[in-house]
């Protein structure tokens, strides 16, 4: 086995869900309450814009209200403390895991507190509603919509992404339940390049077949012995 030293990690909605974050595909899940079509697709925001920003303008102020959890703070200390190379990759697009300290951080879905100007493209750090129609900071245009990637377009980074991929010694998918692409096949990139692979989650995921390795239970207590565990080997 080689020596460990360039870990990716990638993060899903379960991570944040003792944080009090609604997670996407669970019985009472944000996808049980509205459909995909509607809310995360390019072409429910140009049908029903208004509809949209209620959407995401309720989970912006939600996710201000919550709190890092242990899990959270374990990845950010194992950023801080972890010598080789680190990337944490999360679909999540709340902003926990920078609350709780990480820096080596990719948001791949991009991110509820920041708008993204559909005229200029300029991304604005935005904490407010979007709902009433704000003007663009930098073009001035009435043209902003949340700063998340909806199903067919392009996610962030992805170039790094499987830079880090390529080069990684060890894979772990935390709380995602592998479902949606290009992240689901993250796992399998990994492996094809040599790397071990390990999943931390609630239950069995679509993708579990595909780990090295997978331990089943809350991120909370998982996380955090898992960093342990690393960080004392
Ligand atoms: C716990 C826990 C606890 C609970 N502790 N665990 C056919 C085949 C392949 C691909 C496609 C296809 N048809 C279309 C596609 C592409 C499409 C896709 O994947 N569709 C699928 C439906 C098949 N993908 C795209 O369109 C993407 N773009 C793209 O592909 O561009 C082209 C491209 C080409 C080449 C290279 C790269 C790209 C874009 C996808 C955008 C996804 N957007 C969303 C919304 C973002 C904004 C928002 O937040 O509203 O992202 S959808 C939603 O799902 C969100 C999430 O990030 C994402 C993943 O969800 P996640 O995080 O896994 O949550 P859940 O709820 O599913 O799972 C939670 C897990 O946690 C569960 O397993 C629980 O058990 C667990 N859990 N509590 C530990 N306490």
């Amino acid at each position: 086995m080689r020596p460990l030293r360039n870990i990716v990690i990638l993060t899903g909605a379960g991570i944040s869900a003792e944080s009090g974050i609604d997670t996407f595909r669970a019985a009472d899940g944000l996808w049980e309450q509205h459909r995909i079509e509607d809310v995360a697709t390019p072409e429910g925001f140009r049908r029903d814009p208004a509809l949209v920003h209620r959407f995401y303008d309720a989970r912006r102020a939600a996710v201000q209200r919550a709190k890092p959890n242990p899990a959270h703070r374990a990845l950010a200390r194992l950023d801080a403390e972890w010598p080789g190379a680190l990337l944490i990759v999360t679909q999540n697009v709340d902003d926990l895991h920078e609350r709780a300290g990480a820096r080596r951080l990719l948001h791949m879905h991009g991110e509820l507190l920041s708008a993204l100007c559909a005229a200029c493209g300029e991304r604005h750090r935005w904490t407010g509603a979007l709902g009433a129609g704000p003007a663009c900071p930098g073009c001035g245009c009435a043209a902003l919509r949340p700063d998340v990637v909806w199903f067919g377009e392009m996610p962030y980074g992805m170039e790094r992404i499987y830079t880090a991929l390529q080069q990684a010694d060890l894979f772990v998918s935390i709380g995602t339940s592998g479902a949606v692409y290009p992240a689901a096949g993250f796992v399998a990139e990994a492996r094809r390049w040599g790397a071990r692979t390990l999943e931390l989650n609630l239950e069995e995921s679509e993708g579990s077949a595909l780990f090295d390795e997978t331990r089943l239970g809350r991120a909370g207590e998982l996380v955090p012995a898992w960093v342990e565990e690393v960080l004392k080997a």
